[in-house]
């Protein structure tokens, strides 16, 4: 490998990053991670010296490559460049770089495209699912303009729907890892969660919030922040996680009722810092959490009627509607949500 990598810099729903094709990477994972910790700039909070935002949500990266999978076009690894630690982490899933994981494919010619549509199965190599991916192509190649808008993201671009099946325990081995619907942590009732996205789900009341805070004002609040990260810490090994210390899992929301015609409020910490909007599968999980008979979710929620349920999940820029199909039993078993995309450099990165 040189000390030129060829990258691509996309933004993926509201999250934006580095998308490298696997062969153009490092094959060992140390010297891997070592690149991605020079090419981002960590650690350094301002991550001066390198590509990345200063913000977990814009120091991310996609690794892509053909799939040998029956029915897969692409595996994507996502792997989480920490800002402020010299830690990359594949420990978790993001849905939001996945928006950008198809288009990126089709423009490295890993995925054959035509006119009109093309959909993508995408193998979600952290947590072993598939996502399937719906991108506007022209020419053969993807259409970035549009009309669609997501929350978060200034003007309107393409839209990429994307759906998610049999997400339940991607990470923990199962939908509520510590077999129940509520467990007390620090006095706290919290629904463990995994739809996707391992999650830990209590009202934002129960920790002195009140679940309409803005980001800045959730980041200043040290007490809040502590408090937050001792659930966290022992929820990690009920979750089937283990030590969670340096781990990006689980996210933690706070929930509270719907403010503007929608199913639930929520501020997420990813996990030390509050998100500007909400991850996509961590939105997944706390829709699902609402259909949790007991839970906090459920408590608060506001959830429509029907096996087909469109879920709006208010955050702190606006909302996004996950659309949950229930099956005869009444557990989730698709979910799709709508994302964009935009691609922003193509060249090479150096480390
Ligand atoms: O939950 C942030 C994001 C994410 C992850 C995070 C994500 C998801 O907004 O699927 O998209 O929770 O670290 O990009």
């Amino acid at each position: 490998m040189s000390d030129a990598v060829r990258c691509m810099w996309m933004r993926g729903g509201t999250s934006k990053g580095a998308f490298f094709v696997a062969d153009d990477l490092p094959a060992d994972p140390a010297a891997r991670d070592a690149f991605l910790l020079r090419v981002m700039g960590s650690p350094d909070p301002r991550q001066i010296d390198g590509m990345g935002g200063a913000d977990p949500l814009t120091s991310k990266v996609a690794v892509v490559s053909t799939s040998a999978r029956d029915g897969v076009d692409v595996d994507y690894l996502f792997l989480q460049v920490f800002v402020d630690q010299a830690l990359v982490s594949d420990g978790q899933n993001c849905g939001n770089m996945l928006a950008g994981v198809a288009p990126f494919a089709i423009e490295r010619g890993l995925v054959a495209a035509g006119d009109g549509e093309t959909r993508v199965a995408i193998f979600m190599v952290n947590t072993g699912q598939v996502a399937v991916a719906a991108v506007q192509t022209r020419g053969g190649v993807p259409i970035y303009e549009g009309e669609a808008r997501i929350d978060g993201v200034p003007g309107t671009a393409a839209p990429i729907p994307l759906a998610f099946r049999d997400t339940a325990g991607s990470s923990c081995g199962a939908l509520l890892p510590s077999g129940n619907a509520v467990d007390t942590i620090e006095g706290v009732a919290c629904t463990l969660i995994d739809n996707g996205m391992p999650c830990v789900v209590f009202k934002a009341t129960d920790v002195g919030a009140t679940g309409y805070e803005d980001r800045d004002t959730l980041d200043a609040d040290t007490a809040l922040k502590g408090r937050i990260e001792a659930i966290r810490l022992r929820a990690g090994p009920l979750m089937n996680l283990g030590d969670v210390t340096a781990q990006s899992v689980p996210k933690m929301m706070l929930v509270a009722p719907p403010a503007h015609g929608g199913a639930i409020t929520v501020r997420s910490f990813i996990p030390h810092r509050a998100h500007a909007t909400i991850g996509v599968l961590g939105a997944v999980s706390v829709a699902t959490a609402c259909l949790v008979p007991g839970s906090p979710a459920a408590l608060v929620a506001a959830v429509p009627e029907g096996t087909r349920k469109t879920l709006s999940v208010e955050h702190p820029t606006g909302a996004m509607a996950c659309v949950l199909e229930l099956d005869a039993d009444g557990r989730v078993e698709t979910a799709a949500l709508l994302r964009t995309a935009r691609k922003l450099m193509d060249g090479n990165v150096f480390a």
